[in-house]
């Protein structure tokens, strides 16, 4: 058993694509097949650095977007001991949001490029699976209304979109894009058969850096 790690599974997609309840679903769903399995949603609100990107979401605070960027960042470089301890004792880790969240949101903001977005999150640990549910702006709106917290308004949110593509062409990454339109437990069921493969496929496999 000596060597064997969790899988690194990250969930991607825009707001209402059902990343949150799909996540919950799939720990619970592996915890009842008899695996070790822990969710981690980013940004992960309840250290100091996550209480500020709190209070910018909730526009109870205004920062700099370069300062947010880094915090968003920094975020979720504090949790990196936590993920490497866990993945290395083979616990997997379902991750709602990571990097690709973190580029797409502060690229789709004016005079900010790809590249400058991507440097901090350099050498995370790579995700073994990054699951993207798509669901097209129509389909979400017929969900509900945004929220009243910041990016949360139709225009943004397609920007984030096409800069959520553009990080998907890149083929060192294991995208997966699975279609979000479909009912929960249907959608449930597929992620949690790719979550498994991936699980098997990559135990005794070195964790990588990302973008690296
Ligand atoms: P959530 O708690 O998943 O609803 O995410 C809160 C909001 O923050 C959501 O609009 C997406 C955005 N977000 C998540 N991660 C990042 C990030 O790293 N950078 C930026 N700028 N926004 C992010
Ligand atoms: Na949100
Ligand atoms: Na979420």
């Amino acid at each position: 058993m000596a060597g064997r790690r969790g899988a690194l599974i990250v969930l991607e997609g825009m707001d209402r694509a059902g990343k949150s309840t799909q996540g919950r679903r799939l720990v619970e769903a592996l915890r009842a097949a008899g695996h070790r399995a822990d969710l981690l949603c980013f940004p992960e609100r309840t250290t100091e650095i996550g209480r500020l990107i709190s209070s910018y979401l909730e526009k109870e605070k205004n920062l700099e977007d370069h300062a947010v960027h880094l915090l968003f960042s920094a975020n979720r470089w504090e949790h990196v001991p936590l993920m490497k301890d866990k993945l290395h004792q083979g616990i997997t880790l379902v991750v709602d949001r990571y990097a690709f969240s973190g580029v797409a949101f502060t690229s789709a903001k004016q005079n900010f490029c790809l590249d400058w977005c991507k440097q901090p999150d350099v050498g995370l640990p790579k995700p073994d699976l990054i699951l993207f549910l798509e669901l097209s702006p129509e389909e979400a709106a017929v969900r509900g209304n945004f929220g009243n917290e910041r990016y949360e308004n139709s225009s943004f949110q397609k920007k984030v979109l096409q800069s959520f593509y553009h990080l998907m062409k890149d083929k060192t990454l294991n995208w997966k894009t699975m279609d979000a339109s479909k009912s929960i437990e249907d959608l449930h069921i597929e992620i949690k058969s790719v979550a498994e493969k991936t699980m098997k496929d990559i135990q005794n496999k070195p964790l990588g850096e990302l973008w690296k």
